[in-house]
């Protein structure tokens, strides 16, 4: 450990080697380009990062209805870790301890919080997580935050990437299923912009249910810092993925079920839809003059078709869009066609005449390519190339936006580059840095849904498959599959240089604010003491673990107390984390270096208890461990 404290680790130790070999390769003339490496899978290619190298990029996935996040490194596409967000989380006890619950809870509606309560429970225990979005500053990622939506219970979380950890759940108002998630890109997020999916009544509360026509869709916008709704806006039709533009002005979603029907026949009966046009300042100046109407305790405007208002408009597409991309030039926003071969290409600069009135909504449309059967979600590499993901064809098609602008208007080119079979039916499609204006074009991904024949059968329930792309040269190439567990909707990969993640916690910490008020109240230094207070019915334990012991390894209370366990880890070593886990009572949780956690539990079963340390730590490790004894 005293490398680390000279500021200086084994690892960069041995990079240094690592760099001095390269450069002896690159003087002998032998370096394989990255295409032909990967392709003669010499050396393993680029794609395999030998033991004990790091990975050049971080890659975000979602996990779908598993409801977490997890962390991939690539080119390797190892998971580096899973971060739980909506789920009940045994390993960390997300969900369980104090400190989570409270996150996990105090963003919800008092509604829900009531519903809930009723069924014994402070908060949802599943999420569904479609759309990892990492901060921004002036188009960069800033290595700030990663935001997700959940459509099952319409709540969206950020994730502080300092830590890796969930710091905020809110619940939205007013809306039902969020499913579109982006972020404001400049001058910074900012903005954090959630799609309502299902259309609802307006109060939902049991009238007005009869007429689906009469349900409203709707859009939000949630501050990113405070995570307070700002605003919401009424939309036509049902919102799918969302995107906004480099300047900070405009955000777009797509919108199937523009016919508000709500069986599938009536929901695809008009050969056309909408993606609907967000004009930002607008929607400001009006909450802002108090012209919004409240609804729930949030300012709402009507941007719905019919109210011909300023706050939207709406562009005509073909059937069911669905992926909504803006490419890191900053001038364009894809809208692909899903039931449509096509993807249509909007030109950001076109709307300020078209919010102007000076032209009509198709007048924005600069180009609409046909991609192939199924296109669902569309990726860039810096380099005027586009990448769109084609469900019924099961491929990733390459092609020119360019090229593709100049065919709309009647020249004789083929937009199209490379058609690359993927396996199979693939959802999402994400390239390096691809949704900041630094995509750098070295690698995609391709969220396949099904695996069929790839892996060994596991059953019938099988992994599907995100499948790593080489598009750094002229030629796609396919250089691995990664089997993945339920369900990866999408991806944002970041460079390593974007993230600063800490090693070990910072004490005094936010998250442990309640911990230092509680501490101090009951007279104990948190992270130094070990103390039991008594107060009434109520205990609290207060313990610290340094490996390989507990600093209590008993203690007593009566049946029937309501116990409270906080656990300070006086460790400051880098992956030092101890646990805490209570047999027999549904308690267990991490602690990592220089932190602090509780869990709350009822002491109702007499006899002798074993809490043991769950996170392998020392040599001593199974000897880390104490009693707890319940006198009847
Ligand atoms: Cu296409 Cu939810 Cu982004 Cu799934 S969504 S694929
Ligand atoms: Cu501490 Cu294992």
């Amino acid at each position: 450990m005293s490398e680390e404290k000279n500021g200086m680790t084994r690892r960069d130790l041995l990079g240094g080697s690592v760099k001095i070999a390269a450069l002896a390769s690159v003087s002998g003339g032998t370096v394989l380009s990255a295409s032909q490496a990967a392709a003669s899978g010499a050396a393993g290619g680029k794609a395999d990062v030998p033991p004990g190298q790091l990975d050049e990029y971080y890659g975000f996935w979602s996990g779908g209805h598993s409801g977490e996040v997890r962390v991939l490194g690539l080119p390797s596409m190892r998971e580096l870790m899973r971060i739980p967000v909506f789920n009940r989380e045994s390993a960390t006890g997300w969900g369980a301890t104090n400190e989570s619950i409270k996150i996990l809870s105090e963003g919800l509606t008092p509604e829900t919080r009531e519903y809930l309560k009723k069924q014994g429970k402070t908060t949802f225990d599943h999420g569904d997580t479609h759309h990892p979005r990492p901060s921004y500053t002036e188009g960069s990622y800033d290595g700030r935050y990663v935001f997700i939506n959940d459509k099952a219970n319409t709540r969206i979380a950020r994730i502080r990437l300092d830590i890796m950890k969930t710091d905020k759940v809110l619940e939205i108002p007013n809306a039902h299923a969020i499913h579109g998630l982006r972020l404001q890109r400049y001058p910074k997020t900012g903005y954090v912009f959630c799609n309502s999916e299902m259309r609802i009544p307006l109060p939902n509360d049991g009238t007005n249910m009869k007429d689906p026509k009469k349900y409203t869709g709707i859009f939000t916008a949630v501050d990113g810092e405070t995570m307070k709704v700002a605003w919401q806006v009424l939309v036509s039709g049902n919102l799918d993925n969302n995107d906004a533009d480099y300047s900070g002005k405009y955000v777009a979603s797509t919108c199937y079920n523009s016919e508000e029907g709500t069986t599938t026949a009536e929901m695809t009966a008009s050969p056309t839809d909408h993606a609907v046009f967000f004009n930002i300042k607008a929607i400001e100046e009006a909450v802002k003059a108090g012209k919004a109407t409240m609804i729930s305790g949030i300012p709402v405007v009507d941007g719905r078709k019919e109210a011909k208002s300023q706050f939207t408009r709406y562009i005509p597409v073909p059937n069911s869009p669905h992926g909504c991309n803006a490419s890191p030039d900053g001038k364009y926003l894809m809208l692909n066609g899903k039931l449509s071969p096509t993807v249509t290409i909007v030109e950001w600069a076109k709307l300020d005449d078209l919010f102007a009135g000076k032209i009509s909504e198709r007048d924005c449309v600069v180009g609409e390519p046909e991609i192939g059967l199924g296109p669902l979600h569309t990726t860039f590499d810096g380099r005027g190339n586009a990448y769109t993901s084609v469900f019924l064809d099961s491929q990733i098609v390459k092609w020119n936006v360019a090229d593709a602008i100049r065919a709309f208007k009647g020249e004789k080119v083929n937009p199209i580059r490379q058609k690359l079979d993927v396996h199979y039916q693939v959802g999402h499609t994400n390239a390096s840095m691809g949704e900041s204006k630094d995509a750098d074009g070295k690698w995609l991904v391709a969220l396949c849904k099904f695996s069929k024949d790839r892996f060994l059968n596991v059953g019938p329930l099988k992994p599907e498959n995100d499948q790593l792309i080489d598009i750094s040269g002229d030629e796609m190439k396919l250089v691995h599959d990664g089997p993945t567990f339920a369900e990866p909707h999408d991806a944002t990969i970041v460079h390593r240089s974007k993230i600063k993640p800490v090693d070990v916690y910072n004490p005094n910490d936010p998250l442990f604010d309640d911990l230092h008020a509680m501490a101090k109240a009951d007279g104990v230094k948190l992270g130094t003491d070990s103390k039991i207070i008594t107060d009434g019915n109520k205990v609290r334990v207060y313990m610290t673990s340094q490996a390989p012991s507990f600093s209590m390894t008993e203690f007593t209370v009566k049946k029937g107390s309501e116990v409270t366990v906080i656990v300070s880890n006086q460790d400051d070593v880098s992956d030092l984390t101890h646990g805490f886990t209570l047999i027999g009572h549904n308690v267990c949780m991490e602690i990592g270096p220089k932190a602090h956690a509780s869990h709350t539990f009822r002491a109702d079963r007499p006899g002798v208890w074993y809490y043991y340390c769950q996170w392998f730590c020392h040599a001593l490790h199974m000897e880390m461990q104490g009693r707890m004894l319940v006198e009847s």
